[in-house]
């Protein structure tokens, strides 16, 4: 008989799984191994993973197949991911525009929601809604927040927890904006702890951080996990997008580009295009179709030499 788990947490070839279901083993821990048929196929279980198992007479379950995932990325190797939490700080440090498109893009190319936390408003509330307001105008939805104070905060605390209510959701966001902070301070019951510090700290401990993916149930199908030790360039990097794909990587803009022109406008500099007309009416703004620029740039020489 096969039964039901979540993985949660793998280390060499073993995997930590919670059992779903309603029987009365639900929400137990097993310790799973994979089939050794995967590792021939070059299938990987990964953490959020939902997996059918045998158990064995050791108590241990033998995971005989992953379900379909819903989606999944490279770095941090994860599966099923329902919501990303992407910290960006108003300031220390200051936010990369660039980088933080390039990480939306990803989780839009891969169908993942975003709730975007702008984090450390206490060091620079214009700042914080310069990029509240830019972001919203550009369809994601936006939150300010400060770790610090959260007492200050209650209603944007509340706003992050139901916002994660049923979902398995990932905390990413650039080294030292806040990320461990804001876990701590909007889940304190579950006394996670997770170690926070400046990034001169970091970088000395950083031999030690660990770069394994750890789900955190919070209630009933609602999981977080922290990104420890991995980079935002890491994440987009590994998690790249298709040179044809990009577009629909930055809904606000492809939402512009069916009156452009041409109909393989690149909406880099063509005339009659339907975005670049929506950026003079500031309906889009610049700052994204700037990225998006750099982007397509970068996504261009990559595949010329690939
Ligand atoms: N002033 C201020 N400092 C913060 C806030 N949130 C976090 N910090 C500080 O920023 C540093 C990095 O925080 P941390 O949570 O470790 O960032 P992480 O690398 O994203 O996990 C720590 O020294 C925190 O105390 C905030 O809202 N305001
Ligand atoms: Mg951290
Ligand atoms: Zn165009």
């Amino acid at each position: 008989m096969t039964e039901k788990a979540r993985i949660i947490k793998g280390v060499g070839g073993l995997y930590a799984a919670e059992i779903m279901g309603c029987g009365k083993a639900c929400g137990e821990i097993i310790n799973c191994r994979a089939k050794g048929s995967f590792r021939r196929d070059g299938i990987k279980p990964l953490p959020g993973d939902i997996i059918e198992f045998e158990r064995q007479k050791d108590g241990t379950g033998f995971i005989t197949s992953i379900c379909e995932r819903k989606n999944s990325l490279i770095r941090p190797a994860s599966a099923n991911i329902d919501l990303i939490l992407f910290v960006v700080a108003a300031a220390r440090p200051d936010p990369d525009l660039f980088l933080i498109d390039k990480m939306l893009a990803v989780a839009s190319h891969n169908g993942i929601d975003v709730l975007m936390i702008v984090n450390k408003t206490d060091v620079d509330p214009q700042r914080a809604r310069e990029l509240c307001e830019l972001y919203s105008l550009s369809g994601y939805d936006t939150v300010q927040f400060s770790a610090e104070f959260a007492d200050d905060y209650a209603e944007k605390t509340q706003y992050i927890r139901d916002a994660v209510r049923g979902k398995v959701c990932f905390f990413a966001g650039a080294s030292g904006v806040g990320k461990s902070s804001t876990i701590n301070a909007v889940f304190p019951e579950f006394k996670l702890s997770l170690e926070t510090g400046d990034l001169s700290e970091k970088i000395q401990r950083g031999k030690h951080t660990t770069r394994k993916t750890e789900l955190f149930k919070l209630c009933e199908d609602s999981y977080i996990a922290d990104t420890p030790g991995f980079s935002m360039l890491e994440i987009a990097q590994y998690n790249m997008i298709p040179k044809d794909c990009l577009t629909g990587a930055f809904p606000d803009l492809e939402k512009h580009s069916f009156s452009c022109r041409y109909t393989d406008c690149t909406h880099v500099c063509e005339d009659g295009c339907g975005v670049i007309s929506a950026i003079e009416d500031g309906v889009v703004a610049r700052s994204r179709h700037d990225s998006y620029k750099l982007l397509f740039e970068e996504l261009k020489n990559k595949n010329e030499w690939d």
